[in-house]
């Protein structure tokens, strides 16, 4: 821990204002999850096929923790309080009274399963079994909090069953049979693995704009998801938005704000929705296309796409940490006037993301403003 921020604060209404306190989180352990209704491996060409499950190679996970920490000792030096999580063994079987589950998945990307709004860490239902418990690596860190700021206030959404009921069966089977072109279809009906028997999201699907939250229905948020976020957060907006994307998870590689006024959208998930266009425009907020990303296909053994690419971490509004190897990406910041950090960080995706998915915020200064005081009827 670096020595300023001694003091605990739990506070972060937007991904943009100065970032005084966060969590980085681990690779340590993190697997290849056994099969479940809500997602399959399958990677034949690197030692996976369906059905097999394990922690990832060694090597890799060494090389991860090595970046992990060298991103946590960049932000230290430039002040900011970095914690992590404890990991568990994640290589064991869990249970709860309504199934079992061959292993669990890992730390590493904080994000997907704590969303910060104002003073409050709200722990995410999820819907994949195999991260189920993954809230008690960030335990100790709660109840640090909890104990330190008498502010935090400390919430989670209600547990999910996540029985036979919460799938539709044989979901993967047939969707990953199926044409890119068949696959979108899914997507414009709001139709993945995810019934609505029960409210489902992960944290990651959430973008923070101040009063506004953005929220991505997608095939690890469900409507009852979306409608349980609304309610809980009654002071403020929350807009469900679709992406053109066939299998979309977590919103941080699609649709990312830089700074009041300016936000990044997927120029390979586009065209945007026309409410969303217009909401912005509305509000004199500019839109651009991300730039081209440097890879042409995921790393090995990855589930996240090319686009973390975009999946970038705002240390104010005017400094931004891209993935070193993004020379697109961090041009084209440059040109919109921020001081781009190059951070190693492409190593980690097999683990669950980029810079964004790898951190959840503890304290940024600032307020709750509303950026939007335009609004549009329905959405
Ligand atoms: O587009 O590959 C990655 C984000 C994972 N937390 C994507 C989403």
């Amino acid at each position: 821990m670096s020595k300023e921020n001694k003091k605990t604060v739990v506070c972060s209404w937007n991904e943009w204002d100065p970032l005084k306190h966060v969590i980085v989180g681990r690779a340590d352990g993190t697997m290849v999850q056994a099969p479940e209704p809500a997602i399959q491996r399958d990677w034949p060409e690197y030692g996976y096929p369906f059905g097999k499950y394990g922690p990832l190679p060694k090597e890799m996970e060494e090389k991860v923790k090595e970046q992990l920490d060298n991103f946590a000792k960049l932000l230290e030096r430039r002040g900011i309080r970095v914690d992590r999580p404890t990991p568990l063994d994640f290589s064991q079987q869990v249970q709860t009274p309504d199934w079992k589950q061959e292993s669990m998945f890992g730390c590493m990307p904080p994000r997907d399963l704590l969303l910060t709004v104002g003073n409050e860490i709200l722990e995410a239902t999820m819907s994949f079994r195999s991260r189920w418990y993954e809230y008690l690596c960030y335990r100790p860190l709660l109840e640090r909090y909890f104990k330190e700021d008498p502010n935090f206030r400390w919430e989670a959404a209600p547990k999910p069953r996540l029985t036979e009921r919460t799938y539709k069966k044989n979901f993967w089977n047939e969707f990953n049979a199926k044409s890119k072109e068949e696959q979108i279809k899914h997507t414009y009906a709001k139709d993945w693995v995810l019934t609505e028997a029960e409210p489902l999201f992960d944290a990651a699907d959430v973008a923070r704009f101040g009063k506004d939250l953005f929220v991505q229905r997608s095939t690890v948020t469900n409507a009852g998801g979306i409608s349980w976020l609304r309610r809980h957060f009654p002071n403020h907006r929350i807009h469900e938005v679709t992406f053109k994307e066939e299998a979309p998870m977590h919103i941080d590689a699609t649709f990312v704000p830089l700074r009041p006024g300016l936000a990044l959208s997927n120029k390979g998930r586009a065209p945007l929705t026309p409410e969303l266009k217009e909401l912005f425009k509305k509000n004199d907020w500019e839109i651009v296309e991300c730039a081209t990303p440097a890879h042409d296909k995921k790393h090995k053994l990855s589930y996240c796409s090319i686009w973390l690419s975009m999946n970038v971490l705002m240390l104010d509004s005017k400094t931004v940490c891209v993935e070193a190897e993004e020379n697109a990406q961090m041009k084209q910041l440059e040109k919109l006037g921020f001081d781009v950090i190059p951070v190693p960080f492409w190593a980690v995706s097999p683990f669950g993301g980029g810079l964004h998915c790898a951190t959840a915020d503890v304290y940024r200064e600032g307020t709750c403003e509303d950026y939007f005081p335009k609004q549009i009827k329905g959405f």
